[in-house]
């Protein structure tokens, strides 16, 4: 891999690891020159892999570069993030959708990428909020929020999976058992549920409820079952209740029934879904035992097998995805959690309590064959998911794996008594596996999908496209209406229009900021001195900041991102008059359109 970097490395590596890394042995300054050429990818140069790495508590999805794990940017969700003017404000249209559907924080685990034929299309990102029973899809063109619905029926939506081939699902299954029929707190009353969601518009189509859980999730290729984990098949309450069966289950649903279940009208209605009731209709979930309280579910890229990690249990159970029969049980390790695939038919799978990775065989292991085992690697500690390159899809590539560690110990500098969250990249190419690269990130990510460049290399927008709402550039206005004012305002390298507007304190004002740059990358931002405003737009974007003024006086606006020589001087003025001072709704001199048009270049 990397070989087109290689010489460039030979002059960089030797001083990089004798000049700088003291703290490297002289017998393993070899391999880690050697990882280090892996993961070199020189300034502008750009990374083979997106990973999109789940941010757990910071309720959004992080993004790096893979192989040199560079961090590219953050995609807010379920939380504000005032620096992106991501719903920072009453005004934004991304404060109230996640406004609208329930808490502004979130708790996000599960990134899924939508697939064709069998391969990642590029087009949408889905993920969920465990917290708050919500689901997400990211529109990779922007790599903005395009939806956010909630779940009806659900809480502790925690496996989230595409359904197979043709992702016209996505399903998402509840972790945290409840009645939602009834709203009683009677544990005999306590159900989970499985909900399918329009995989565009998010709505709810129909669910299958159940007694006990369902942990994690996972699709077969051929349109018939999905799969999840159940580790509370006893619907205990406490963690010893939870424990109390030696075998729980995988659940299998089959979709195609379910689908004519509802059509015959054989679901009840319940928060405006149709729900089948797995217990008065069954059929529809097949439960497989495996032994106790597993975790992951993950179906092999041939879509043959289906492997449920044992987590309490060394093992993990392999069941036929066609016959839903146990075809055998591997032993693994200490704290299977979850596993992923290469292209040539090797499992690796995290062990969370050993703090590794190991690799092994499927066909030899199905086969009792004792070699099955063909590989183990430490990571750095207590790893939950791991990923590798395109393994949910039908083609992984076999070549990098991402660890997500759940301790990171003395990785880092240390920065107190917390640390940050540690990831591992570790080339699985050859026979052994080679953990090259740790990194670091904000809490918490849970797991991790790549996704080749070459896969959105023609997806990913230059700019928005202007909305029909949008300011042109010319036609900035000022409305008042009694104690309410809109100022339609554009901007452009490296002006706001208009320069000033003006009201009385305690109105309502409401700035529909429009960017008319025809060019990537030159955002603008509007900040409002003392107002809490801080927007950011984007090239072809327009965002909306609504807020009361304040006392009277001159309160600057100003551009936050860095977009020209003029940068500094890209400012305006909010006039707050004193009550029965006049004020005037044309535009301010100074400010009528100037002779801007946009530029084609970023001089
Ligand atoms: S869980 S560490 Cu939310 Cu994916 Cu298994
Ligand atoms: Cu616009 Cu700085
Ligand atoms: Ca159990």
């Amino acid at each position: 891999m990397k070989t087109k970097y290689f010489f460039a490395l030979i002059i960089a590596a030797p001083l990089a690891f004798t000049a700088c890394n003291s703290e490297v042995p002289k017998e393993k300054a070899a391999a880690v020159a050697s990882a280090a050429q892996q993961v070199y990818v020189p300034p502008g140069k750009l990374d083979d892999y997106y990973a999109f790495l789940s941010g757990g508590q910071s309720g959004g999805v992080f993004v790096y570069g893979i192989p040199s794990c560079r961090y590219i940017r953050e995609i807010p969700i379920f939380e504000p993030r005032a620096g992106l003017g991501y719903a920072n404000n009453l005004g934004t249209e991304s404060y109230k959708r996640l406004r609208d559907s329930g808490p502004i924080w979130g708790d996000t685990h599960h990134p899924v990428l939508s697939q064709t034929d069998g391969k990642y299309d590029g087009k949408n990102l889905w993920i969920n909020d465990k917290a708050n029973g919500r689901v997400a899809r990211v529109d990779l063109h922007t790599f903005d929020v395009a939806e956010i619905k909630r779940v009806p029926n659900i809480q502790g939506a925690h496996g989230l999976a595409a359904y197979l081939p043709s992702c016209k699902y996505v399903f998402v299954n509840g972790e945290l058992e409840h009645d939602f029929e009834k709203n009683t707190t009677d544990p005999a009353n306590y159900r989970s549920v499985i909900a399918f969601l329009d995989g565009q518009t998010l709505e709810t189509k129909f669910e299958v409820s159940f007694v006990g859980n369902a942990d994690i999730a996972s699709s077969g290729k051929d349109g018939k079952y999905v799969f999840v984990t159940m580790y509370n098949t006893e619907n205990g309450q406490s963690s010893e209740g939870m424990i109390e069966r030696d075998r729980d289950a995988v659940g299998a649903i089959d979709v195609p029934l379910a689908e004519k279940l509802v059509a015959e009208g054989k679901a009840t209605v319940i928060n405006g879904v149709p729900v089948i009731d797995e217990t008065k209709i069954p059929g529809v979930l097949t439960r497989i035992p495996v032994p106790k309280n597993p975790h992951g579910c993950n179906v092999t890229p041939d879509g043959k097998y289906v492997l449920a990690s044992g987590k309490l249990s060394p093992t993990v159970t392999i069941i036929d995805a066609h016959t839903l029969k146990v075809v055998a049980e591997p032993e693994v390790g200490l704290g299977p959690l979850h596993s992923t695939f290469d292209n040539r038919g090797n499992v690796y799978t995290s062990l969370f309590v050993d703090s590794q990775i190991v690799k092994w065989n499927l066909e030899k292991a199905i086969k009792g064959d004792p070699s099955y085992l063909v590989d183990r690697v430490d990571v750095h500690y207590n790893v939950g998911h791991t990923k590798a390159a395109g393994a949910d899809t039908s083609y992984p590539s076999g070549d990098w794996l991402i660890s997500l560690n759940k301790l990171s110990k003395g990785m880092f500098l240390p920065v107190g008594p917390a640390m940050p969250e540690s990831q591992e990249l570790i080339d699985i190419s050859g026979d052994k596996m080679k953990v090259v690269a740790a990194f670091p990130s904000p809490p918490e990510p849970h797991d991790a999908v790549m996704v080749s460049r070459q896969v959105l290399a023609d997806k990913v927008a230059q700019t928005y496209q202007l909305p029909a709402k949008a300011t042109k550039l010319g036609e900035e206005k000022v409305v008042r209406n009694g104690k309410k004012l809109e100022v339609f305002m554009t901007c452009i390298r490296s002006k706001f229009i208009p320069e000033s507007f003006e009201v009385h304190q305690g109105d309502e004002v409401t700035i529909h900021l429009t960017n008319v740059e025809t060019v990537r990358d030159m955002t603008h931002g509007l900040a409002i001195a003392n107002h809490g405003i801080n927007l950011a737009c984007d090239p072809g974007q327009s965002q909306d900041a609504t807020f009361t003024a304040g006392k009277p006086g001159t309160y600057w606006y100003y551009c936050t991102w860095f977009c020209s020589a003029l940068h500094l001087e890209m400012r305006g003025r909010m006039l707050v008059k004193n009550d029965g001072e006049p004020v005037s709704d044309s535009l301010n001199p100074g400010a009528v359109p100037a002779n801007v048009e946009p530029k084609a270049s970023y001089e």
